[in-house]
């Protein structure tokens, strides 16, 4: 049996055969002019016009969130650009904890002033002077590579007091998350900023319109600030030429499971699941795949045909998951899928912070019933009630961890159904 527990080992407990904070790249390197530091930042600083200029750019060039949502990041950055509130915040989410995901980690080691720059040129756009990155409590030789990158820049003057232009400061601090994955819930980690108890808010409002201490707050992931500095001064169509197959840009995946090289990748967008993996070495000892999951313990598990699936956002919403925080898990034959699927869900009620009810009863109730069927005792009935209580948790939570807890145990149902159904054998 191969649980998920040792198909997504979390980064620090990766063995050191495994490259999983070297980020392999593809064709040419964007960042290679790293070394010119805030370049970009500097020739916006005496630019009229440029906020604007620099949401039209994002919008046209069609960057998505990259945090799990693909929320479209111009689209985000013009309204808390048009709210009149003041202060305003830029944060970025640097909370990576969803099982399988560790790519911002990888980002935030080796490119840290592209994350930088990317906050500056956000606060420019949308008026704020204080930024704060919020960071996973174990990523602490990132952190310190994060300080040493804040330090450099403010002796460069790239942050301080007329980091956005004469008079014009912009400063950011680091914040460490005291742990747990629903922190990483946008309103979550307000609240926790704020002090308070770290469970998620309603939304609306959003923290575009009320955030940080009720002011706006342009939130966005790691990964989605280090493509600003790049989009913006290369512009949009040289950034969408990045992507092949029709998708824009590129994008950082972990890939994980049973494949021969696990690591993080950066990939044009729509590169196919299948060329990662070869990429990759091919599957482990080249077994057959059984599933793939692309886009982390909340997305929806796809046979094994799904290797012809682009990694692109709308492409994978069409095949029934989603390309979420850009994680890949491939699962091989020989595993058993009704076993790992329950480590999900009861990943998901371990981490529930149990503000709703349907959520905090109802992951309980739901890893009951699999770990039942995982022992083959599960009654035939308990089917239908994972169904609704799939459906209650999707109808009734107010965040994104209740709303999936339990759909990646129906996608493992519709792929597999025959052979889940054997585990629900008692009336
Ligand atoms: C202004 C509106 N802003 C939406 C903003 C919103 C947020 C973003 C997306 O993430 C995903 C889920 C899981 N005016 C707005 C607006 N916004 N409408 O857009 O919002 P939303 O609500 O679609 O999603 P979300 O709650 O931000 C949920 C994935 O995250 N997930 C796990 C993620 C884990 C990691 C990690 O470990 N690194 O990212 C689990 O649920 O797949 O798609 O900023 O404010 N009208
Ligand atoms: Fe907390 Fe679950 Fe409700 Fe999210 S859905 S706020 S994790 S109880």
């Amino acid at each position: 049996l191969v649980a998920l527990a040792e198909l997504v080992r979390r980064p620090e407990e990766a063995g050191p055969d495994e490259t999983t904070t070297t980020a392999r790249r593809w064709a040419s390197d964007p960042y290679e002019d790293q070394a010119s530091r805030y370049g970009v930042l500097v020739s916006l600083r005496g630019e009229a016009l440029a906020a604007d200029r620099i949401v039209a750019t994002l919008e046209a060039s069609g960057l998505r969130g990259m945090g799990g949502a693909g929320f479209p990041t111009g689209l985000k950055w013009k309204f808390v650009r048009k709210e009149a509130a003041r202060p305003k915040y830029v944060v970025c989410n640097a909370d990576e904890s969803e099982p399988g995901t560790f790519k911002d980690r990888v980002i935030l080691d080796e490119l840290p002033h592209l994350v930088l720059e990317g906050m500056a040129i956000a606060a420019l756009v949308v008026g704020a002077s204080e930024g704060i990155v919020f960071i996973r409590h174990e990523y602490g030789p990132e952190k310190e590579k994060l300080a040493r990158a804040i330090e450099e820049a403010r002796e460069s003057g790239a942050l301080g007091p007329d980091a956005l232009g004469p008079e014009k400061p912009f400063d950011v601090r680091i914040v460490v998350s005291p742990g747990g994955y629903i922190l990483g819930e946008e309103t979550a980690l307000l609240e926790c900023l704020e002090d308070n108890r770290g469970e998620p808010r309603n939304k609306p409002p959003f923290p575009g319109q009320k955030g940080l201490f009720g002011c706006p707050t342009l939130m966005n992931n790691v990964e989605t600030f280090s493509y600003v500095p790049l989009i913006v001064k290369e512009g949009a169509e040289a950034w969408k030429a990045r992507g092949v197959r029709g998708s824009g840009g590129l994008k950082f995946i972990a890939l994980s499971g049973d494949v021969a090289a696990p690591g993080v990748y950066q990939v044009p967008m729509g590169t196919t699941i299948g060329e990662l993996i070869e990429r990759a070495g091919g599957t482990r000892d080249g077994r057959p795949i059984l599933a793939i999951a692309p886009g982390g313990a909340s997305s929806n598990f796809l046979r094994a045909d799904a290797v012809d699936a682009p990694l692109d956002f709308d492409a994978l919403q069409k095949r029934g998951s989603m390309l979420g925080s850009g994680a890949v898990l491939v699962v091989c034959e020989g595993a058993d899928i009704v076993d790992l699927v329950t480590n999900v869900v009861a990943f998901f009620r371990n981490e529930s912070c149990g503000k709703c009810v349907p959520c905090r009863v109802g992951t309980e109730k739901a890893v009951a019933i699999l770990e039942e069927a995982v022992l083959g005792r599960g009654k035939k009935r308990h089917l239908a009630v994972l169904g609704e209580l799939a459906e209650t948790l999707a109808e009734t939570s107010i965040c994104g961890l209740g709303q999936v807890a339990v759909a990646p145990f129906l996608s493992v149902l519709r792929a597999f159904e025959d052979d889940v159904r054997a585990r629900f054998p008692e009336d």
